[in-house]
């Protein structure tokens, strides 16, 4: 299977978020995807190739061309207002009531315009790293196209909490929708994307939300417990042309392999009936027993079934990399799902 990986995700090395009313060391840092690399080379899953260049149109077609004009100089007009030595993290947000007529000219108020959450730094390499990774699922995509039968896209910074024209979780681009928008240009006349992630993603939910050509489907756990709160919950289902192309799957704090092979099945099944001609995986390894930040209960070994379950799809499949914090564990995890999928 085809990797790619760009080290520019070197680039996107926030110092602290806010997490439990404190600033803390950044969970998603660069070692994650050094281990994950570092891992894949051990188990000597296919060659490593650096990403080509897709420019700004693919992600256009996603993204909201304000949203990505905001992205590009917000860290420019940040260090302006305050300096070079603190990580651009916003304050306040609207709530419903309050008006959102035009978009603010302080850089201050456009953070919090174009963001849902204070734990995703943006710094100065953010733009960078964000396209790097956005050009690693596109160029995954793109031998998708060419007939090979998957290919892993060693994303970081990840992307399923992006929507179009917002960021957080830890997310700027979306790269899986990225990708699936690719795939759809290219051709495909249907494309799933299965979010196993242990948190929703509601980036994609909300770039796909009335598209009736692109399923989303996501296993995580149930927001009414878990980030993000405000979306994942069973009866989100899609809207206009799209709906029932949205099929969400909360599951409850604790879910060990059990719970999730099962959660998993039903993917499968709605999956199978799509019909799509090809499969994105928003792939994240924070469901795993010793994740930090999260609660679900999978061991390294669950990973493998997790690949084998997914082969059994039978489907043109890109990986797509998101979240997993369990840095020592996740090259084993990670790895664990692609080769569960070869065998
Ligand atoms: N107390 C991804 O996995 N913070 N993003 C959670 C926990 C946000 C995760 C707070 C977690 C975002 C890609
Ligand atoms: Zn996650």
């Amino acid at each position: 299977m085809i990797v790619i990986y760009s080290e520019e995700h070197r680039l996107q090395a926030g110092r602290s978020e806010l997490n439990d009313g404190q600033l803390v060391p950044c969970y998603e840092k660069p070692s994650r995807a050094d281990i994950v690399h570092a891992r894949i080379d051990v188990v000597g899953l296919g060659p490593v190739v650096e990403p080509s260049r897709h420019g700004l149109a693919p992600l256009e077609r996603v993204h909201d061309a304000g949203y990505l004009g905001f992205l590009q100089s917000a860290w420019d007009e940040w260090v302006v207002e305050h300096g070079a030595e603190i990580d651009a993290l916003p304050l306040n947000w609207v709530a419903p009531g309050m008006t959102r007529r035009s978009v603010p000219r302080s850089i201050d108020g456009r953070l919090g315009f174009y963001s849902f959450d204070a734990g995703t730094p943006i710094t100065a390499g953010t733009w960078r790293a964000a396209t790097a990774a956005a050009d690693c699922a596109l160029t995954g995509a793109g031998r998708l196209r060419e007939g090979d039968r998957s290919a892993f896209a060693l994303c970081r910074p990840p992307g399923h909490h992006a929507g179009r024209a917002f960021y957080g979780g830890y997310c700027f681009l979306n790269n899986a929708a990225v990708a699936a928008q690719s795939l759809r240009d290219g051709g495909a006349a249907r494309v799933a994307v299965l979010d196993v992630d242990y948190h929703h993603g509601n980036g994609t939910q909300e770039i796909f939300w009335d598209r009736g050509d692109v399923l989303f489907v996501s296993l995580h756990a149930d927001p009414a417990d878990e980030f993000p709160y405000f979306c994942g919950h069973a009866d989100e289902r899609g809207g206009g042309a799209g709906e029932g192309a949205n099929l969400n799957l909360p599951l409850p704090w604790g879910t060990d392999w059990n719970g999730y092979a099962q959660a998993l099945a039903t993917a499968a099944g709605r999956i199978g009936a799509f019909a799509p001609d090809a499969l994105v995986v928003s792939l994240g390894a924070d469901t795993y027993g010793g994740d930090p930040i999260s609660r679900f209960r999978l061991l390294s070994e669950d990973f493998l079934r997790m690949g084998a379950a997914i082969a059994g799809m039978g489907l043109p499949t890109l990986f797509v990399m998101e979240g997993g914090y369990a840095v020592d564990d996740l090259g084993v995890n990670v790895a664990n799902v692609l080769t569960g999928f070869l065998e």
